[in-house]
């Protein structure tokens, strides 16, 4: 099926990184599920926010700083419509995921966490969703549990009702796999944890940036994502958390910025979201990421989706005709728009260097994701993941250089 709507060449002149060469040959990057390329219009936005309006966000009573605090607010609301929040005030700007993840972790678990507690991840977590969790877990002296991951890759759901039982406070999944680009059933999941009396956090930094995401139709209570893997800058991500949750927690970092009225041995806190933003925030990476959230709403999050389908499918069929090669993972039908290989007794480093010199950008090594591939019995796998700009021909080179190293690796 062929989107007829995707200009994938249109869309390939906003990202001017892709003129490069590297050793001579034309940059094909495939490494999108670690960073995303950035369009012109969010290197942009950076430029002239440094060129036009730089200041400090709510603080100065001078024109810049005024300019800078409603487009850094604003940037808060354009993420809330995306992700179909119910407001800006339920969604935080963090650095990255991972510190979205910790803030939850650290304010809210240390809350409602005791000894004797339960809280539920699966074995696909990448290291942000399962060492915040570990800490927790060992200082407050409860119980990690762990949904299986089964032999196609996928999470097996059929003894979730005993795994809910007891005292589970909190399951905390990836939306997306980053190793076996998994889209997990959340919608079920998220049902089932809250009849249990749990919460749930949604680990999406993998399918925020490649599909069309609801928050208020899932009923997550949490969801984090990063800017930088979704045409956004680095040093921005976000926490989500419906309002009544985040009202009731504490801060996580306490500073300028985040208070109302400070004393000299008390203060009270500022409104939501800035009682979670303390001191001076990622201000041109906040207003940059707005201008991501433009350009990915001005392609369509379905048009996303279904190009990174087309692709995925693929780019799966032609290395399934690869020799030698194994992919990790459910079918194409089931995942997103990456997949993770293992080419017989060639080592995932050895094989991304001999791509790495014909121009293909991709990634080797656990992924963030040792238990996983401790589970899968591999020591590393290696991973092509497509975004919004690659095409078929990028395809079909990855493939023509993997044959290329069987070659030289006397395959
Ligand atoms: N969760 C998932 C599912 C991820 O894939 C990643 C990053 C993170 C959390 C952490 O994001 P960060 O922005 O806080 O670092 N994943 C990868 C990857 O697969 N390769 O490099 C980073």
């Amino acid at each position: 099926m062929t989107n007829n709507n995707f200009d994938v060449d249109k869309i390939r002149k906003d990202f001017p990184i892709l003129n490069r060469k590297v050793y001579g040959k034309p940059l094909i990057y495939l490494d999108n599920a670690a960073t995303s390329q950035k369009p012109e219009i969010v290197i942009n936005t950076i430029n002239d926010y440094y060129t036009q309006c730089n200041a400090n966000t709510h603080r100065g009573v001078h024109l810049l700083s005024e300019e800078a605090t409603e487009k850094y607010e604003d940037a808060h609301v354009k993420v809330a419509g995306f992700i179909n929040a119910e407001g800006y005030r339920e969604v935080v700007f963090t650095r990255n995921t991972t510190e979205a993840i910790n803030l939850v972790a650290y304010s809210w678990g240390r809350a409602n966490i005791s000894a004797g507690d339960a809280i539920l991840l699966t074995e696909m977590e990448h290291h942000s969703n399962l060492v915040p969790w570990q800490i927790l877990a060992r200082e407050k002296g409860a119980e990690l549990r762990f949904i299986e991951v089964d032999d196609k890759g996928e999470l097996n759901l059929d003894n979730l009702d005993e795994l809910l039982s007891g005292n589970v406070k909190l399951v905390s999944l990836a939306h997306m796999s980053n190793v076996l680009g998994t889209i997990n059933p959340i919608e079920q999941i998220i049902a089932k944890a809250h009849n249990a009396g749990s919460l749930v956090l949604i680990d999406a930094a993998q399918s925020v940036p490649h599909m069309a995401v609801d928050v208020q139709k899932y009923d997550c209570d949490f969801m984090a994502f990063s800017g930088h893997k979704m045409v956004g800058p680095t040093g921005i991500g976000v926490l989500y958390a419906k309002r009544d949750i985040l009202e009731k927690m504490s801060p996580f970092l306490g500073g300028g910025d985040m208070i109302l009225n400070v004393k000299l041995r008390e203060s009270t806190w500022n409104e939501l979201p800035w009682k979670f933003e303390a001191g001076t925030p990622s201000i041109a990476q906040g207003i940059a990421l707005g201008s991501a959230v433009d350009y990915l709403t001005s392609i369509g999050m379905d048009a996303v989706h279904g190009y990174e389908h087309e692709i995925v499918s693929y780019a799966m069929e032609a290395l399934g005709n690869v020799g030698g090669l194994d992919m990790l993972g459910p079918p194409s039908n089931k995942r997103g728009g990456l997949v993770s290989f293992s080419l017989e007794e060639v080592h995932p480093h050895d094989l991304a260097a001999v791509l790495d010199r014909e121009g293909v950008a991709i990634r080797a090594g656990h992924h963030c994701a040792q238990p996983l591939h401790d589970k899968l019995g591999l020591a590393a796998s290696a991973r092509a993941s497509f975004y919004i700009y690659n095409t078929r021909d990028e395809v079909d080179k990855l493939i023509a250089a993997i044959e290329k190293a069987k070659t030289i690796f006397k395959m």
